[in-house]
């Protein structure tokens, strides 16, 4: 891929789509595409097509979802499968009907079964029940891998698809009771700590297994992808660092990284979701990527980053 290559990313003011752009000017990319959500509403076909007509991208990457934690996945999930349905079908239609020459579409290892083997491969895909929590995200998200690979597969499109493990990171959503467990957590511990609280409490048994990926790491693989990857009807990807953790050590480790001395509290009312999600990442691994920041380091800067931003945090 050329550096003055025309490349639009899709949900730039998020996480993921954030550290894809910031990475791409790192690497020289001049002439990127980018549009807020006031600008063009991804969910509206009218506005995505008169976009593709006019800027006419040369590769996209699709990081652009309605995301959330376990509880905003099971509350909103209509909102979870319309808008992300509507973003990716709009988006990689678009995308073919003018001519990209490559899309990433970015996924998460929620689409894989509940129970499937781990670590998990890419081939568990559609083999077993979903977990209910997050069904509708990641039905959404199944479709639109099957959508990439059978628009590479009868059109020749050239897609990629990534699912990444648990992110993480800077400028991720803070909230309170609708982000992703370590940011969720992190808040309450500092607000624990300044609260003086004798505990922190933990949604589920703690006992769950997740992985936890940076986000420059993921903006890594998607550039990775970009230049080094061939799209394709078999082009799936799992994204992730080979190391795993119980909730309770995740909330450990963030009580140590804040500074928050009071003891654990597990709240069995809340859900606990799928009990294990390694992924296997072998088969990007082989092509010659690998996730490089240590989770000690990236959970420090995470923090760093949170106090620096907590009066301009997400509001939703
Ligand atoms: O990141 P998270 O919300 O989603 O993590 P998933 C949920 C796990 O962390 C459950 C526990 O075992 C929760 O019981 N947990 C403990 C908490 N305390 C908290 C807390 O304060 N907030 C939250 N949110 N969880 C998501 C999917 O699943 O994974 C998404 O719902 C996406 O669709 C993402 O795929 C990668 O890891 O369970």
């Amino acid at each position: 891929m050329d550096r003055s290559a025309r490349v639009f990313v899709a949900g730039h003011t998020g996480l993921v789509g954030g550290a894809i752009e910031r990475r791409l000017r790192e690497d020289g990319y001049a002439n990127l595409i980018l549009r807020r959500r006031a600008e063009m509403d991804l969910t509206r076909q009218a506005e995505v097509d008169a976009f593709f007509a006019a800027e006419r991208p040369e590769a996209v990457i699709l990081a652009a979802a309605r995301v959330g934690g376990i509880q905003a996945n099971d509350r909103f999930s209509g909102d979870f499968i319309r808008d992300n349905l509507l973003i990716q079908t709009h988006v990689i239609d678009a995308a073919y009907r003018n001519g990209v020459k490559k899309l990433i579409f970015m996924g998460s290892n929620c689409i894989y079964p509940k129970h499937a083997p781990q670590p998990i491969k890419e081939e568990s895909l559609l083999t077993g029940p979903l977990e209910p929590t997050n069904r509708a995200y990641a039905l959404a998200k199944i479709a639109g891998v099957e959508m990439a690979q059978a628009y590479a597969k009868q059109f020749g499109l050239d897609a990629v698809c990534l699912m990444p493990t648990n992110l993480y990171g800077p400028r991720d959503n803070f909230h309170l009771e609708n982000a992703h467990v370590l940011p969720a957590l992190m808040h309450r511990a500092h607000l624990a700590k300044q609260a003086g609280a004798d505990h922190l409490t933990v949604w589920g048994s703690g006992t769950p297994i997740r992985e936890f990926l940076h986000v420059d790491d993921l903006a890594d693989a998607a550039v990775f992808a970009l230049e080094k990857i061939q799209g394709g009807p078999d082009a799936l990807y799992n994204v992730g660092t080979g190391e795993e953790m119980s909730i309770r050590a995740l909330a450990e480790a963030i009580c140590e990284t804040v500074g928050f001395s009071g003891e654990l509290r597990f709240d069995s009312s809340k859900p606990d979701g799928t009990p294990r999600k390694f992924s296997d990442a072998s088969r990007l691994n082989a092509l010659g990527w690998k996730a490089t920041i240590p989770f000690e380091e990236g959970l420090k800067a995470t923090y760093r980053w949170f106090l620096e931003n907590q009066n301009a945090l997400r509001a939703a």
